[in-house]
């Protein structure tokens, strides 16, 4: 059985934003062949990119699965939908966004999966989660761990 370490990042600015975040984590927790290592505090965070729009909560947790990325990304998607995300443009208003940012060391540049995830150097907030949690983790194909990374981009 394979054994993969994935980091999922996850925002809400919409509705309750809090138990929006609290219910998918615990339907990601249930998802079957996916078990909960660690979770980050949740933090308050100003938009980034379309500004124009209310403050997220994000969060990021630590996940074990045997899933491919592209199994986990489909399932992640399906919690989304179920929560009633409706996705009209990029980067608008949601109740939730569940997003890999990293699986195990791979590098995936597929036209519906990108990681590492493309924002997370320019991200304060997933740096910062990311430092919380596995201050020790080397960003793939570098040899930064992500403390360092979040000493260079966010201080
Ligand atoms: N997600 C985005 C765009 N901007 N800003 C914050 N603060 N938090 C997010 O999760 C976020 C964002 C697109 O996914
Ligand atoms: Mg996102
Ligand atoms: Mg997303």
């Amino acid at each position: 059985m394979t054994e993969n370490i994935v980091f999922i990042g996850l925002g809400s600015n919409l509705g309750n934003r809090k138990k929006n975040l609290k219910s998918a984590i615990n339907k990601i927790k249930n998802l079957h062949k996916i078990s909960l290592i660690s979770k980050s505090s949740i933090i308050e965070t100003k938009p980034v990119g379309n500004v124009n729009q209310p403050d997220f909560l994000n969060c990021i947790i630590k996940i074990r699965t045997e899933l491919n990325p592209g199994k986990l990304l489909s399932k992640l998607l399906q919690i989304e939908k179920k929560m009633g995300r409706i996705r009209k443009k990029k980067w608008e208003p949601r109740i939730i966004d569940l997003d890999i940012l990293f699986f195990n060391d791979e590098i995936i540049n597929t036209k519906n999966l990108q990681i590492p995830h493309p924002e997370i150097l320019k991200r304060k907030f997933i740096l910062a989660s990311m430092n919380e949690i596995a201050s020790k983790f080397v960003y793939p194909k570098t040899n930064k761990k992500i403390e360092e990374l979040f000493q260079k981009y966010c201080e």
